[in-house]
């Protein structure tokens, strides 16, 4: 049998890293990646053979959990008809018209195959429409991994970014002002001193990347406000939130229309899949209709419809899906913040509907800076105290737990009584030094 210590070890001489993508190499919890042989429902097993009741839920598309079946029967379905054509299909249209339909800003879709694809066309639209530069993003949100998206603000209320990644020339750094989530002054300040040169402000309208972050009342509807005044274009980034907060995601939730929304993760059913749209009057600047160019072998593919198109209308079937996730989310949180005020170690738990997160801070946790207040070498205990209990959370602080229709309440309850016993046991105690 091989193990995850002896594939890390050969993956470390072929991948950067050993993984395909950072977070999963485990760097910020101490200790190697668990390699994965299979899931089913809420279960994960390694390549042991170690089962693992999972959280994490490939970061946020599989809302019914591992191996859906009606899902696996679609793929089987498509893929025997072939796996791609590079040329149009009527699942292309049919996802487009139910994601139109069940997204009321969004008049025209084009689908990508991940949401860094759709953030980075979303943003050259923005840009192509407006005729402007300008990027405003906050801190702390991450909307993948394109260029002009790779940049963190120095100190400051609104400050020109500079790169927090290797490789993204300053130029285009200089282009994306960032600001703290949950400021509306500082956004209208810079739009004062900027407006006429922006040309979008994008946003998580519910920051999961910096932990579960909420927006504060009335930050989504300024951000609306201030936009519209200035001729920018307000773009929310529901990478994560689209279909998960609900069947209008973030923005049915909170009441807000963006003139630009960015999908992924569920659409896809958890294979390749992002999406971008909104107003037919910005959508019709994408070619070939338009002049803002946009491409992809294999957007749109007719193996990756069939999963995004069984998960979206499963989930238009059973909208109680959502109540029941809501429920299950704020059950973990309030049980965690009890077990945790008892034993007197101060956190922060921020939940809204299946997103949830535990900062060890006292808090309250309303923006990035909140959040790096956070213990994070208390999480690293957590986490590993959590994982030798068979419970897989997010290996960092700054993720969010992705419950799914797959954990039932007494899955919740095993994770409360996990956390009681660590706590219990004194390994997070609080220390005043
Ligand atoms: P992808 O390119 O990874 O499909 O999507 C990028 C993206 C865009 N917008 C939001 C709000 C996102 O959360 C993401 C990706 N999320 C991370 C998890 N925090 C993906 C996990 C990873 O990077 O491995």
């Amino acid at each position: 049998m091989t193990t995850s210590h002896e594939l890390f070890q050969r993956a470390q001489e072929v991948l950067p890293g050993g993984v395909n993508s950072p977070v999963r190499a485990f760097g910020s919890v101490g200790r190697e990646p668990l390699f994965i042989d299979q899931a089913a429902g809420p279960w994960l097993w390694d390549v042991e053979g170690n089962r693992y009741l999972d959280f994490v839920g490939s970061w946020g598309p599989l809302i019914f959990g591992h191996a859906y079946e009606p899902v696996l029967a679609a793929v089987e379905e498509a893929a025997k008809k072939g796996l791609s054509y590079g040329a149009p299909t009527a699942a292309e249209v049919e996802m487009a018209e139910l994601m139109c339909c069940l997204v009321p800003s969004l008049e025209m879709v084009r689908m990508v195959s991940s949401g860094t694809e759709a953030v980075m066309s979303a943003l050259r639209v923005a840009r192509g429409y407006t005729g402007r530069e300008l990027i405003v993003k906050f801190q702390g949100c991450y909307h993948g991994h394109a260029d002009a998206m790779l940049v963190q603000a120095g100190s400051g209320a609104a400050t020109f970014g500079v790169p927090d990644s290797a490789g993204v020339p300053a130029a285009i750094a200089q282009q994306t002002i960032t600001v703290p989530y949950n400021d509306l002054a500082a956004v209208q300040q810079v739009f004062r001193e900027q407006g006429q040169e922006i040309a979008a402000v994008i946003v998580e309208p519910v920051a999961a990347n910096m932990g579960v972050v909420l927006p504060e009342e009335g930050f989504l509807a300024g951000l609306r406000e201030i936009t519209a005044h200035y001729g920018a274009l307000l773009i929310f980034d529901e990478v994560i939130t689209g279909f998960r907060l609900g069947l209008d995601g973030a923005q049915g939730y909170f009441g807000v229309q963006p003139d630009l929304s960015t999908f992924g993760k569920i659409i896809g059913g958890g294979l390749p899949v992002g999406a971008f749209g909104g107003r037919r009057e910005v959508m019709s600047e994408v070619a070939p209709l338009g002049k803002v160019y946009q491409a992809g072998t294999l957007s749109g593919n007719p193996v990756a419809m069939a999963a995004g198109l069984c998960t979206l209308k499963s989930l238009q079937e059973q909208p109680s899906i959502y109540e029941q996730l809501a429920s299950k989310g704020k059950r973990l949180a309030e049980g965690l913040r009890a077990i945790f005020q008892e034993a007197k170690i101060p956190v922060t738990v921020n939940q809204i509907g299946s997103l949830c997160c535990l900062f060890f801070t006292a808090g309250p946790v309303n923006n990035y800076a909140d959040a790096k207040q956070s213990d994070t070498e208390r999480y690293k205990k957590y986490f590993n105290a959590m994982l030798e209990r068979g419970i897989y959370l997010s290996p960092s602080q700054f993720e969010a737990l992705f419950l799914s229709a797959a954990h039932t309440a007494d899955h919740i309850e095993w994770v409360l009584e996990a956390v009681q016993e660590i706590v219990e046991g004194g390994l997070l105690a609080w220390r005043e030094f």
